[in-house]
C-alpha cells in the first residue's frame, strides 16, 4: 500500500463516525500523492503524514446557560488546535446545531492548507458549539457567548490562538466574546478577529471573504481567457460570505440571479437587489422567502433546487457538501464553465471529479475563501502595531494576497503536470510550506 493509502486508512480506522474529516483528508491526501511520493523516505522516517493528518489539541468543553425563560441549556463547545507549524493556530468559531467534532476536524484539516496559502504566519485551527443562535434573543446569545468564552478564553490568547467568526458567528457574537475575555483576563489585546470598527476591527474584515473569492474567480477567469463582465451568476447562501460576493461582483458588472438559506431559494431575473437582501438578513436576521414580498417579480421557491437555474458561474457559498454530482451535471449541462467555492467543502468529491473531468474551471474552497483568514491575520497586524490602515490599504493587500494565491495554485498544479486543477495545485502549494516547517521543527 502506498503511504498515502496507509495513512488515509488508519486515519478512518481511528475516527469512526466522522465522515466529513475522512472526506476531507482524502481529497487532499489522494491531490498529494505526486509530492509524497518524490518524497516518501525523508517523510516516512518522521511520520510526517501521520502526524499532518492528528489534530495537535482537541478542547471540548459544556457550555451551561440560562434561556429567557429561566431554563438551564447545556450545549457543547469545542476547539480544534491543529497545527502550528507556520503561526499561532487561527480560525473561526462555528455555531450551529449540525456542529459536532468530524465537522470541526474537516474545518481544522483545510484551514491549515488555507492559511498556508496566504503566505501569512497562521497556522490552523477551528471550534464552535452545536448552539442554534436562530431565533434567539440577544441576551440569549449574549448569555451563551458569555459562557463559552468563560471555558475557552484558558485555551486561546494573541499569542497562542486566534479565533474568529464562521457561521453563526459575525459581529455580535464576536463582540460578545470579546467583551468577555477582556472582563476575564484583564487583557485588551487582539485575541479575536471580526472585532467591531470600534474597538480594533479591521476595515474590509466584513467583506474580505466574499470580495477575496470575486478577485480570485476574476483572476482565474482572466487566465482563461473569460471575464465577469455581462456573467450570469448564483451564489448559495445569504449570509456574510454570499452578501459580499454578490456586492464585488456586481461591481464587476456580472448578474446575480438567485441565492438561498437553508428554508429556500430566490430567482430575480432582472438581477438581485442587494440592499433587500441585506436588510433581511443582516439587519432583521429574517427568511430569504421576504425577498419576495418588496421584489414581487422574483420568485421563491422553498427547498432545495438551487442549481437548476441556468448561469455561467456557480459561487457555493452556504456549507459543507450542498452541491453533488447530479448538481454539477445540471451545472454543466446549462452552461456553467466555472465553479467557486466561497464555502468550505460545499462541492461533494464526486462533483469536484465531475467539473475537473469536464472541463468547468473550479477553485476550491481552501485557496478561494482565503481573504476572510488572510483579512483577520492583517487585522492581527494592525493590533500589534496598536495602529489601523485604510479601506484602500486593506483592500489592495486583500487583492495582492488572493491573486498571488491563485498564482501559487497554478503554479503547483504545472510542476506536478496537471496544468489548470487548482484542486491539486492548492493542495500541493499549501501542504509544501507546512510540510517544509515540520521537518525543520523535529518530531513535535
Ligand atoms: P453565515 O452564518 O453568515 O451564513 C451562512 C449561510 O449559509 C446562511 O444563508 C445559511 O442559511 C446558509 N446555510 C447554512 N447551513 C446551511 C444548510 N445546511 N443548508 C443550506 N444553507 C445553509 O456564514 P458565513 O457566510 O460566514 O459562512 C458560509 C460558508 O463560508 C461556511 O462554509 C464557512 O465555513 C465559509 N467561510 C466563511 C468565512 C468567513 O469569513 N465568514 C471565511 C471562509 C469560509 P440559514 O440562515 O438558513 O442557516
Ligand atoms: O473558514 C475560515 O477561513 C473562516 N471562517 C475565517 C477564519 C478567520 O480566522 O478569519
Amino acid at each position: 500500500m502506498s503511504y498515502v493509502d496507509e495513512v488515509y486508512a488508519r486515519v478512518v480506522a481511528q475516527n469512526p463516525n466522522e465522515p466529513e474529516y475522512h472526506q476531507a483528508v482524502k481529497e487532499v491526501l489522494d491531490s498529494l500523492k505526486l509530492v509524497i511520493d518524490a518524497n516518501e523516505e525523508k517523510y516516512r522516517a518522521v511520520s510526517l503524514l501521520e502526524r499532518f493528518v492528528e489534530p495537535e489539541r482537541i478542547i471540548s468543553f459544556r457550555v451551561p446557560w440560562v434561556d429567557d425563560k429561566g431554563n438551564v441549556q447545556i450545549n457543547k463547545g469545542y476547539r480544534v488546535q491543529f497545527n502550528s507549524a507556520i503561526g499561532v493556530y487561527k480560525g473561526g468559531l462555528r455555531f450551529h446545531p449540525t456542529v459536532n467534532q468530524s465537522i470541526l476536524k474537516f474545518l481544522g484539516f483545510e484551514q491549515v492548507l488555507k492559511n498556508s496559502l496566504t503566505g501569512l504566519p497562521i497556522g490552523g485551527g477551528k471550534g464552535g458549539s452545536n448552539f442554534d443562535p436562530k431565533g434567539k434573543s440577544d441576551r440569549e446569545v449574549m448569555a451563551f457567548c458569555q459562557s463559552f468564552m468563560t471555558e475557552l478564553y484558558r485555551h486561546i490568547g494573541p499569542n497562542v490562538d486566534c479565533p474568529a467568526g464562521d457561521i453563526g458567528v459575525g459581529g455580535r457574537e464576536i463582540g460578545y466574546m470579546f467583551g468577555q475575555y477582556k472582563r476575564i483576563t484583564k487583557h485588551y489585546e487582539g485575541v479575536l478577529t471580526g472585532k467591531g470598527l470600534t474597538f480594533g476591527g479591521s476595515l474590509v474584515r466584513t467583506e474580505a471573504t466574499g470580495y477575496g473569492l470575486i478577485y480570485i474567480l476574476n483572476e482565474m477567469l482572466t487566465h482563461n481567457n473569460h471575464s465577469l463582465e455581462g456573467k450570469t451568476v448564483i451564489v448559495s447562501g445569504s449570509g456574510n460570505v454570499a452578501i459580499y460576493a454578490v456586492e464585488k461582483l456586481q461591481q464587476y458588472g456580472a448578474k446575480v440571479v438567485a441565492m438561498c438559506d437553508s428554508n429556500g431559494y430566490i430567482y430575480d431575473k432582472d438581477g438581485i437587489k442587494l440592499d433587500v437582501v441585506k436588510n433581511i438578513k443582516e439587519v432583521r436576521r429574517a427568511r430569504i422567502s421576504e425577498y419576495v414580498k418588496e421584489v414581487p417579480t422574483a420568485v421563491y421557491t422553498e427547498g432545495k433546487g438551487i442549481w437548476s437555474i441556468p448561469c455561467d458561474i456557480a459561487l457555493p457559498c452556504a456549507t459543507q457538501n450542498e452541491l453533488d454530482l447530479e448538481d454539477a451535471k445540471m451545472l454543466k449541462a446549462n452552461g456553467c464553465i466555472a465553479v467557486a467555492e466561497g464555502a468550505n467543502m460545499p462541492t461533494t468529491r464526486e462533483a469536484t471529479d465531475y467539473f475537473l473531468e469536464n472541463g468547468v474551471l473550479f477553485m476550491p474552497g481552501k485557496a478561494a475563501n482565503a481573504g476572510g483568514v488572510a483579512t483577520s491575520a492583517l487585522e492581527q497586524s494592525q493590533n500589534s502595531m496598536r495602529m489601523s490602515w485604510t479601506f484602500e490599504e486593506v483592500d489592495a493587500k486583500l487583492k495582492d494576497i488572493m491573486v498571488n494565491i491563485f498564482a501559487k495554485a497554478a503554479d503547483a498544479a504545472e510542476r506536478y503536470g496537471v496544468p489548470g486543477n487548482y484542486v491539486a495545485g492548492a493542495n500541493i502549494a499549501g501542504f509544501e510550506k507546512v510540510a517544509n516547517a515540520m521537518m525543520a521543527q523535529g518530531i513535535v
